[in-house]
């Protein structure tokens, strides 16, 4: 062990969420039931850790379904589908599982409703998103993507008493209050979601990260680089006072020059990330002088999600056949 050097302050909430958990375990659940390979249409969840382990079990990762042979068994990632991905699934009679994490079904819903009544919907996200683009995908005619400064300038509605915003789940929250507050100089009468878009695991660990920042040298978020909410952490921890910070996957991929100078170190992990590797990066910073470890709260976090309802009626299913 080297000599002590410094702390490391632990973000608490980080790591899975619980629309993370329900989707990984629904494609375990899958390959439990039907056995491999079971398909899954993009990365169940964006990290590289968790599509491997996956792919190790049988899971077949594919970007759209007509990589999916006919009748064969799809998992929907974490991030949602539009209802046209849906129909593809259906035309080549696939068996679908949807393990799109309900509080992003819940912006579908929204996104409907308001459709439904003839609203414009500027719906602020990062553009190429698989959560945007099935979001976008419930009410095309009706949604525009707003993504940086030339969209809020050009963004275009039919009538400015009828425009509402929505957002993808995982943006930075005070990027996103910024990008309300230039929308609503356009159009004073944007009216706002029924309840937030961004959800209560990336506020809470941009919460955490902004508590510890300030008293940070450096920040280590682990993720991986497509994970959004990930990438926000980062974003977040700068914003917030902490003089360097860096997205790793893996403890490995930690440059020891940037502990020079350093005392206190932060560490989060974002929401698809399991906790394993957010220890490989406490030993491996234990290992470089770095052994205290104390917690930043910034939420108790209890919620969990009852798997998709397909998988449980095959179980429920399977349950009374073993009887039988
Ligand atoms: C689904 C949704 O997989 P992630 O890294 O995804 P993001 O959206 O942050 O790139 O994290 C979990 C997750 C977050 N949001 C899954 Cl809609
Ligand atoms: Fe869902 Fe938020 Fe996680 S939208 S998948 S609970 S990051």
């Amino acid at each position: 062990m080297a000599e002590p050097r410094g702390r490391v302050l632990l973000a608490d909430p980080r790591g899975y969420c619980a629309g993370v958990d329900r989707a990984v375990i629904a494609v375990e659940k899958a390959l439990e039931i039907h056995g491999a390979p079971v398909y899954v249409r993009k990365q169940i969840v964006h990290n590289k850790h968790v599509v491997a382990t996956l792919e190790r079990r049988g899971a077949v990762f594919v970007d759209e379904t007509d990589q999916v042979p006919e009748g064969a068994v799809v998992v929907f990632s974490a991030h949602g589908v539009s209802p046209a991905v849906k129909e593809q699934a259906k035309e080549r009679s696939l068996l679908t599982i949807d393990a799109t994490c309900p509080l992003v079904t819940k912006v579908h819903m929204e996104a409907k409703r308001f459709a439904k009544d003839d609203y414009d919907i500027l719906l602020i996200g990062h553009r190429g998103h698989e959560e945007v683009e099935g979001t976008m995908g419930e009410a095309p005619a009706h949604t525009q993507l707003v993504d940086d400064a030339e969209d809020i300038a050009n963004v275009q509605v039919r009538d400015p008493e009828k425009v509402v915003w929505l957002s993808q789940t995982t943006l930075s929250v005070d990027e996103t209050l910024s990008k309300v507050d230039s929308l609503k100089a356009r159009f004073p009468g944007l009216q706002s979601p029924p309840s937030d878009d961004i959800c209560y695991a990336t506020q809470n660990r941009q919460q955490a990260v902004k508590q510890m920042a300030g008293e940070c040298d450096l920040v280590l978020v682990v993720g991986s680089t497509n994970s959004s909410n990930s990438v926000r952490l980062v974003e977040v921890a700068l914003e917030a006072g902490a003089r360097a910070s860096y997205l790793v996957d893996f403890a490995s991929e930690i440059d020891e020059a940037w502990l020079e100078g350093v005392q206190t170190v932060g560490l989060s992990s974002g929401a698809s990330v399991p906790e394993i590797l957010v220890s490989e990066v406490l030993d491996w910073l234990a290992a470089r002088g770095f052994p205290d470890v104390e917690t930043v709260k910034a939420a108790e976090e209890r919620l969990v999600f009852a798997l998709p309802h397909e998988l449980k009626t095959r179980r429920a299913t399977l349950a009374v056949d073993e009887k039988a």
